[in-house]
């Protein structure tokens, strides 16, 4: 069976980070050969090159801090999104730190609803970023930009267009082990599916990951997945500014990426926060290429996935 065409998009945003190194992470996944990895699986890849950021000029107030970078990039990664789904590819957005999902999301909303579809978003990180400009401790974009997409207030002006929020509920935050308290609020006003590292511990990654594919199997519904480096535990991806201990374990990663290629369902990736300036010798770098091929493909031997 012929498979489909991905596009690569580099986003070498930096400033919605703490300190600064991921523009370096779409170099790094380039270097490590993320295109020729997806060629060997069967895909036809394009490279798109990275994006430009656009000239924003805004202040969200607060502590909230280049804004300016993060909405450039968030605009042109709105619009390269767009383009790349009405040509059929599926874009593979390579960062640059999280808060280019505030582009990357927003194009896959607009795309879905333009098709008359839900979307569904399946956060796979340390922290679940969800604040405002206005519970923002650390005026940080990176840990705002779910928040974003999901349409709450104090981001006027990051887009020039008016955002198709995703439906909180549609959005899954899987792995999480640090939230600040007011965002913890926040997650569960607005209803958020929060799998946290105790839910993982308890139920297993299998039974939870199924329940997320089943409900985007039931909505029709199209699927983002964001996979932040911190995820996984920093023994296997040091590579990251915000390292959490009690991550996902290589073996946990891996699964979670299989049963979504398994599934069919994903229409779009981010690979994000990964800063090669603190990394040891390419090893999260290349544990995200691994991942990326998990999730196209790749098996160590090729079964059923009913005999699982
Ligand atoms: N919640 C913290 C903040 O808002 O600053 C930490 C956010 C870290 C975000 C990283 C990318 O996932
Ligand atoms: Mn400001
Ligand atoms: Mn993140
Ligand atoms: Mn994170």
């Amino acid at each position: 069976m012929a498979k489909g065409s991905i596009a690569l998009i580099g986003a070498p945003v930096d400033g919605g980070a703490g300190m600064s190194g991921c523009i370096m992470g779409p170099a790094a996944l380039r270097v490590a050969n993320i295109g020729g990895a997806l060629g060997n699986l069967g895909y036809q890849v394009e490279d798109w090159g990275n994006v430009t950021p656009e000239k924003v000029e805004l202040n969200l107030g607060g502590a909230t801090h280049h804004e300016n970078e993060v909405a450039g990039f968030a605009r042109s990664l709105y619009k390269t999104g767009v383009d790349a789904f009405s040509k059929d590819f599926l874009p593979i957005f390579l960062g640059g730190d999280h808060s280019l999902s505030m582009g990357t999301v927003t194009a896959a909303a607009r795309h879905a609803a333009a098709k008359g579809k839900k979307l569904h978003v399946l956060w796979l990180d340390a922290h679940p970023d969800f604040n405002r400009p206005d519970t923002s401790h650390s005026g940080n974009m990176h840990g705002m930009s779910a928040a974003f997409f999901c349409g709450e207030d104090g981001f006027d002006g990051v887009l020039e267009q008016k955002v198709e929020p995703v439906d909180p509920r549609n959005f899954h935050v899987f792995g999480v082990r640090s939230i600040d308290q007011k965002e913890g609020e926040l997650l569960h006003e607005r209803g958020v599916n929060v799998m946290d590292m105790r839910h993982i511990d308890e139920k297993g990654v299998a039974s939870l990951i199924r329940s997320v594919l089943e409900a985007v199997q039931r909505d029709d519904a199209m699927l983002h997945v964001s996979l932040d480096v911190d995820f996984l535990d920093p023994v296997y991806a040091p590579g990251v500014g915000t390292t959490v201990p009690g991550g996902a374990t290589y073996r946990e990663a891996h699964l979670v990426m299989e049963m979504i290629c398994d599934s069919g369902l994903m229409t779009s990736l981010d690979l994000v926060e990964l800063n090669p300036y603190l990394d040891e010798r390419g090893k999260s770098t290349r544990m995200l290429v691994n991942l990326t091929e998990s999730g196209f493909g790749r098996r160590v031997f090729d079964r059923p996935t009913s005999e699982y």
